[in-house]
């Protein structure tokens, strides 16, 4: 370490961090040792050096680069990554986890020496907003410039922090492990993300696919899931977002599973953006719910990202600025995705290596000219839609969950109650994606969508949240949404749709429309929806779109109850409240069934809400 560097540490005035410094300098032995401080100097030294490495290349266009993970770390690796946990602890069978003391052992063991060659660097950032209720301070110690980089544009700055903060902060460590030619992980078969909820540290060893690498995203997420249970407030997988209708912002949070919608709910033109991904939601003196933003950028999915479905984020993408691309395909300097609409060329450089097209990897497989999971990363202040409230909390009105279900749920529902809301939430249902390693398309269950996080059991996790609106005097309305509906395989929604199923949601927070009361929750009234379509896209929704779409399905409901049911009663310390409402909801459905006769039951025939 030079003395540049200790000088920095030394001026915290915190002796934890020089003590957890130390033990990793002694047992990753790395050849160099440099803190990072948020001066300007020191972000950029991570870029350059990120370059000058080879974990980054610059690309044709101002400011970008571009990052290749290895063909075998392009997702998150959920089967290695644990929770150890400590002796007589028990978890939800649906959570990875070791036995702290034989995870320790193993982790620890594989990091001894494993940043022989390379430089350390110590970074500290701010999780959420400095200097608010919401911050939690995080040290992150990297062997990648790569992670080091990306974390200095997803993260704020947080250095200042660690002078206030004591020992009173989470930590990650991190290293790429051996490299290839290539700059990308060679020793995957020993990747392993290791979580220590009550040190409050992760270890996290032979990747660089950011979604396992980069300790402030989903690692610290489920620190944070840990922390929030202990001290009464959620961290959850959610989307912060400004609604904007009449001259008035409603702020709304969203959870849908990765590549689900999410960021794209989030960017809906004509709204505005808090965060993406992860929020920390607290109750207010007010007794409304308060959302922040943990993070300062977006490590956004580029698959169908173009100027028709994601214009803003196409702009952003497409012009000089601070961006890093990762795994897609590179040809004469300029990136191209799967679903740019665009031309793909033949050739170019890409998560393979040099790649043609026809290409087969060792497996016989065909390979795609671009990870259906490649990424790009920036700064929210990027962004013209960018809420001018997006560095505090913000009062939540209404709480969005969405799945990817393509024959069940309508569009948009709203529940009867938090209760009734958390319920939905708790039993979101969603198909799988290219976002985690592993078969895609299959049914899986993910309650707020936060199921490949959650550190807690389940049920003590949907608990909390009941608790959570007990708290509060004027609880945000939770609505589902599923953008994915489909008949003979073709979606019965257009992307942009989902603008639609907000205003409603927006006007329902306002009492601006009525509702129609079904077994599952209160529908929009077909003229609603057709004004709104007619207001905002000039298009006709017509009325046999709405029946359609709309239907309430009863036997695939009662198969979805039946499903959840399963899951809960193998669970313990689920609430009592929980199975009340799976036997309500049973009993509205079947009650319908027989009313009407039939297992699909058009909206037309149900009543609007009495109020
Ligand atoms: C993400 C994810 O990257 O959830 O946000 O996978
Ligand atoms: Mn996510």
């Amino acid at each position: 370490m030079d003395s540049k560097s200790r000088e920095k540490l030394k001026a915290l005035n915190n002796p934890q961090v020089i003590k957890i410094v130390e033990k990793y300098v002694k047992l990753c032995k790395p050849a160099k040792v440099t803190v990072l401080t948020d001066s300007d100097e020191d972000i950029g030294y991570l870029r350059q050096g990120a370059l000058r490495e080879g974990e980054e290349a610059e690309l044709a266009m101002e400011g970008h680069t571009i990052h290749f993970d290895g063909y075998d770390d392009q997702a998150r690796d959920k089967e290695h990554t644990c929770v150890m946990l400590p002796k007589g602890k028990g978890m939800s069978k649906a959570i990875s986890a070791v036995d702290k003391e034989t995870g320790l052992k193993e982790v620890l063991g594989l990091m001894d020496g494993i940043m022989r060659g390379k430089e350390m660097l110590v970074c500290f950032f701010s999780l959420g907003p400095r200097d608010s209720e919401f911050t939690i301070p995080a040290l992150q110690i990297t062997d990648s410039l790569y992670v080091a980089h990306s974390e200095t544009i997803l993260y704020r700055p947080g250095y200042d922090e660690f002078k206030r903060c004591g020992d009173k902060f989470f930590h990650f460590i991190h290293s790429a492990g051996e490299l290839t030619e290539r700059q990308t992980s060679k020793n995957i078969d020993k990747r392993r993300v290791y979580m220590d909820l009550e040190d409050e540290r992760v270890f996290t060893i032979n990747n660089q696919y950011a979604g396992n690498s980069v300790g402030l995203k989903k690692l610290a997420l489920r620190l944070g899931i840990s922390k929030a249970h202990r001290e009464d407030w959620l961290c959850e997988h959610m989307l912060v977002m400004g609604a904007k209708r009449k001259g008035r912002t409603t702020y709304f949070t969203g959870a849908f599973p990765s590549g689900c919608g999410k960021t794209s709910t989030a960017m809906i033109p004509g709204q505005s953006i808090v965060g993406d991904d992860i929020a920390y939601l607290r109750a207010g003196k007010d007794g409304r719910c308060y959302a922040a933003n943990v993070e300062q950028g977006i490590f956004g999915i580029i698959q169908d990202v173009n100027p028709v479905d994601d214009p803003l984020i196409n702009q952003t993408l497409t012009s000089p600025r601070e961006v890093i691309f990762s795994n897609v395909l590179i040809k004469e300097g300029r990136p191209y995705w799967l679903g740019m609409k665009k031309e793909l060329p033949d050739s170019g450089m890409n998560h393979w290596g040099s790649w043609k097209k026809g290409q087969k990897d060792d497996s016989g497989k065909e390979i795609l000219p671009c990870h259906k999971n490649a990424r790009y990363t920036i700064r929210l202040q990027e962004l013209d839609n960018i809420d001018p409230d997006w560095d505090s909390g913000v009062p939540i009105s209404g709480i969005i969950y969405g799945g990817r279900d393509s024959e069940t749920n309508p569009p948009v529902i709203e529940t009867f109650s938090w209760p009734h809301g958390v319920f939905n939430g708790a039993a979101l249902e969603s198909e799988t994606t290219a976002q985690t390693i592993g078969k895609e398309g299959q049914l899986k269950h993910d309650p707020m969508a936060n199921i490949d996080f959650l550190v807690i059991p389940l049920g003590v996790y949907i608990n909390n949240h009941l608790k959570f609106g007990e708290r509060l005097d004027k609880e945000p309305k939770i609505f589902a949404t599923n953008y994915f509906l489909k008949e003979n395989g073709k979606f019965m929604n257009e992307k942009v749709d989902k603008k639609v199923w907000l205003m409603w949601m927006e006007g329902r927070v306002h009492d601006e429309f009525e509702a129609i009361e079904t077994p599952i929750g209160l529908i929009p009234k077909y003229e609603d929806i057709k004004q709104l379509f007619k207001e905002i896209f000039k298009r006709e929704y017509t009325k046999e779109d709405y029946e359609k779409q709309f239907s309430i399905r009863v036997e695939k409901l009662l198969a979805r109850l039946d499903r959840i049911e399963a899951i809960y009663k193998a669970e313990k310390d689920v609430p009592e409240l929980f199975h009340e409402h799976i036997e309500q909801q049973r009993q509205r459905l079947s009650a319908a069934q027989k009313e009407h006769g039939k297992s699909v039951i058009s909206p037309f025939l149900f009543q609007i809400e009495k109020t």
